[in-house]
């Protein structure tokens, strides 16, 4: 399978996140890309491809233009006011505001960003842009018959909505690569999000829409980030009600059920009749992963690969999560070759 890849990624490099009231190191970190670069090598040869620039313009199909011209933006303005000094919000809109426009770029911040997970230092909107790109020429390439391609994203992306972003998302790549098969004529195009976390950004986005089906297997969210969203009754609304499912799982959910959701989720896409597949390829549920709480193998990531063939889709992977980095580069890849191995044959 053809990897495409930046090294422009590493612009993004978190020095904090805040969880449980702490500041700990980022889970999220340049290093993560590592392990799945030296197993693609490994098990595919030497594959991987640069990504092309596709500017804003793919972006803002799916993103506010208020968003991206903030994050594109967004540095300059902050660094001149507070010094190079990773930027989080520390303040948010309550409910029901209505004085949204502020001169305090630090007050913008808290209009953009949910959460403090996901600070902007001088180089993430390289990153994050970077990081699109290889989403894109991914696309790209599976939509000029490639069969399937895999972006190694990051940072991620879909936990950013239309309009916001955060959990280490800025852009929503997998948003972006499916907007962009509309865009070239496809018809119906499905996002099967397998990260442990809810899809919250991908599911925003196409919420009201009966022309992307969005699909989500996740931890329950009363219990997980992103907490707000990711139930079973999120079904889509207006023209898109019945085009998103949620399949949240309990903590401790190993590969039996696991398998059962997935199998529910690819009877769903088959159904949709969908022309083309986005898979968020999140491996954090992985057992040995320090923010989750599923049970899956290394192993087990071959069979969501295999599994995932059988619908034979025109399928890009775009990286998600995944954060028990010396795991990483072997259930990645497990996901892939599973894939490839039955989608040949
Ligand atoms: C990004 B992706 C942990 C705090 C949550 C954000 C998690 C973002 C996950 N208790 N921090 O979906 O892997
Ligand atoms: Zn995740």
């Amino acid at each position: 399978m053809k990897t495409v890849y930046s090294p422009l990624h590493a612009l993004q490099d978190a020095e904090a996140e805040f969880i449980r009231g702490k500041r700990v190191p980022s889970f999220e970190m340049p290093r993560r890309a590592e392990p799945v670069l030296a197993r693609i090598s490994h098990v595919f040869g030497d594959q991987t491809i640069e990504p092309q620039d596709f500017g804003t313009g793919p972006l803002v199909r799916v993103h506010d233009e208020t968003l991206v011209a903030f994050l594109s933006t967004f540095w300059d303005r902050w660094s001149a006011e507070n010094g190079p000094v990773d930027a989080f919000p520390n303040a948010w809109p309550p409910p029901r505001s209505h004085r949204l426009k502020t001169q305090r770029i630090g007050a913008e911040l808290g209009r953009f960003c949910i959460d403090m997970s996901s600070p902007i230092m001088e180089g993430t909107w390289r990153a994050v842009s970077a990081s699109a790109n290889v989403a894109l020429t991914a696309q790209a390439s599976v939509a000029s018959g490639e069969g399937c391609a895999f972006a190694l994203c990051r940072p991620p992306g879909h936990h950013a909505g239309r309009d916001y972003f955060g959990g280490y998302c800025f852009i929503n790549n997998a948003a972006v690569a499916a907007q962009a098969f509309r865009d070239q004529g496809a018809t119906r195009v499905a996002v099967l999000d397998v990260d442990y976390h809810h899809g919250n950004g991908t599911q925003d986005i196409f919420y009201g829409r009966d022309d992307v089906l969005t699909v989500s297997i996740h931890a329950d969210p009363a219990l997980e980030y992103p907490y707000y969203t990711g139930y079973a009754d999120e079904a889509g609304q207006g023209a898109g009600l019945g085009f998103n499912l949620n399949l949240p799982l309990p903590w401790g959910t190993q590969f039996d059920a696991y398998g059962e959701a997935l199998e529910a989720s690819l009877l769903r896409i088959a159904a949709f009749g969908a022309d083309a597949l986005v898979v968020s390829l999140g491996v954090d549920t992985f057992d040995g992963d320090p923010i989750s709480k599923f049970k899956l193998h290394s192993d087990d990531f071959s069979k969501i690969g295999r599994a995932i063939a059988r619908l034979r889709l025109p399928t890009v992977f775009i990286m998600e999560g995944g954060y028990a980095v010396e795991d990483l580069g072997v259930n990645v890849v497990n996901a892939l070759s599973g894939f490839e191995d039955d989608f040949a044959a």
